[in-house]
């Protein structure tokens, strides 16, 4: 175990809209990386928040007409409740309107412009932007129909000719590169990082950071009339949130350099080429690892207002409950690959992990506990073969978790626990303590034992992932809130033969598909 602080962000949504389910997605897995941080026995600093600038939120705000102020408000309100329906852990909540971030963002803009190599200059900026993905695109990089340009994305692009500052990013090409190099962790998952490192060998153009036709952004110093780029001021909320431009404040002390910023694949070169390249003219250091998850899609679909198959995350967790949405996301999709969502798989994964195989087995444990053994922690006797290998499996599951969560391999993290209970479960019914009642109730009490000491080794990791009903499950064991670290998990026979456990309860129901 380690005490190192651990600083773990997630992208910041653009509030133009509601949340939807990706979005839902990167808050649950971010958190689930947090929680487990924090059960290594770390501290960390978990940020999320709202990014509320830039071209899209002015004219979604035009179109509804109304001011975009007022659009900001209201959906930075609806991701602040998503946060909290969803359970998350997040020490602070951060909108890129707030004063703090309008002083970090002008600060780090002084720094950058005061680096002696010039980094800041003027210039007049031709080429393509696309305001759906804030982001400027090459030529080369964009497909033509019908007279129209579209960026990868599928965006159209406009054509864009102003005077404004530019950011000397062609000459960080070989210190970005050199980044990469001496850290190979820097971008996961791997592919990504070949992405990332082909992009910038092919050589970087410099980077317009302002705009002048449009005014709902951050004001560039002493530059009347021109906003700063909305990436600019984005990507700051980073060190915002930690306090700076005070870095002396005890939380950037502590928590800078960020230990990891969680963020889909679109927006993969903002966080790992333009924010390092920001960070070392600013003369601050670079953050240690970038990880892109996948996109999700509905039934096999891409998620469009069109199509109608948004699936708003309020929803579902009114239907299922947040810690059945929380689990589906971290068990079945693979971090770092695309997945698909569907009530269906839902319901069934949950079910068949949850519902049956956790939850039946501490049930049917607990409630033989309760009936056979005065409602007391069994005796523990001599361990047979069977109880050793359960033992020794659930020992290595623990292991195989912390090895998948230390890459944020989070569906492999889970996929552990749960093999591991699927054994817990065959031991269980191999054992038929309900047979041994009459013939060897000492035995009895041995299986029982092992069987409950068993579902708290793996529920107290379950926290991170599933955390309010594995608390449930932990305190129907009697396990105390200090007790619940994975220090804790890995020791052996923790249960404290003779202990009084509350009146056994169900922790998982069992899900029905809703009707559509
Ligand atoms: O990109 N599946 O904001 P955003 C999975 N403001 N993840 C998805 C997704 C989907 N279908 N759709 C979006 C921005 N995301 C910027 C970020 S950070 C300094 C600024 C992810 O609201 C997306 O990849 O478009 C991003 O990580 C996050 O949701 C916010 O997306």
């Amino acid at each position: 175990m380690t005490a190192k602080p651990f600083y773990v962000t997630t992208a910041i949504s653009y509030p133009n809209g509601a949340p939807h389910i990706g979005h839902a997605y990167e808050m649950i897995a971010t958190d689930a990386i947090a929680r487990w941080k924090r059960l290594e026995g770390r501290e960390v600093y978990f940020l999320t928040g709202t990014d509320e600038h830039g071209i899209k939120m002015a004219q979604t705000a035009t179109k509804e007409g109304i001011p975009v102020r007022e659009l900001a408000d209201r959906n930075a309100g609806e991701f602040q409740r998503l946060a909290q329906v969803l359970n998350l852990s997040n020490d602070d909540f951060i909108r890129t309107t707030e004063p703090r971030h309008h002083r970090a963002s002008q600060a780090i803009w002084k720094k950058m412009a005061e680096n002696p190599d010039g980094d800041i200059f003027q210039s007049t900026y031709k080429g393509w932007y696309s305001v759906r993905d804030e982001a400027y695109f090459d030529a080369g990089e964009l497909t033509e129909k019908d007279g129209k340009h579209y960026a990868p994305s599928g965006a159209e692009v406009e054509w864009v000719e102003e005077p404004g500052y530019f950011f000397r990013l062609s000459a960080y090409q070989q210190k970005l590169l050199d980044l990469y190099e001496a850290n190979p962790d820097f971008i996961a998952p791997k592919e990504r990082r070949n992405e990332v490192i082909s992009f910038v060998r092919s050589g970087l153009q410099d980077l317009s950071i302002s705009r002048t036709t449009f005014d709902w952004g951050i004001p560039v110093p002493d530059a009347p009339g021109h906003v700063m780029y909305v990436w600019v001021d984005a990507l700051t909320n980073y060190i915002t949130g930690l306090g700076y431009p005070d870095t002396a404040s005890e939380l950037f002390r502590k928590f800078w350099p960020a230990d990891l910023h969680v963020i889909g694949k679109d927006i993969i070169r903002f966080h790992t080429v333009y924010w390092p390249a920001f960070l070392m003219s600013a003369g601050l250091p670079v953050q240690h690892r970038v990880f892109a998850h996948g996109f999700l899609t509905v039934e096999g679909q891409k998620m469009s207002k069109s199509l109608g198959n948004v699936i708003d995350p309020f929803h579902l967790v009114e239907t299922f409950g947040a810690d059945a949405v929380r689990y589906f996301f971290l068990r079945e999709v693979s971090f770092g690959n695309d997945g698909d969502y569907s009530h269906e798989k839902l319901v069934n994964r949950v079910n068949a992990d949850l519902a049956n195989n956790l939850g039946n087995l501490a049930q049917r444990s607990l409630s033989m506990i309760n009936k056979n053994c005065e409602g007391r922690v069994p005796e523990i006797g001599a361990l047979t073969d069977a109880d050793e290998g359960l033992i020794a499996e659930v020992g290595q599951a623990l292991e195989a978790a912390q090895k998948a969560m230390d890459q944020q391999l989070v569906h492999e993290a889970t996929g552990a626990l749960i093999g591991a209970l699927s054994s817990a479960n065959n031991y269980f019914a191999g054992q038929e303590p309900w047979a041994l009642k009459k013939t060897d109730p000492a035995r009895m009490a041995n299986v029982l034992y092992v069987t409950v000491d068993t579902v708290r080794r793996l529920a107290i990791p379950m926290l991170a992932f599933v955390p309010a009903s594995a608390a449930r499950l932990l305190d129907q064991l009697g396990i105390p809130v200090e007790r619940r670290t994975l220090a804790d998990a890995g020791k052996v026979n923790g249960l404290a033969s003779g202990a009084e456990l509350p009146a056994p309860q169900g922790v998982f129901a069992r899900l029905e598909k809703p009707a559509e």
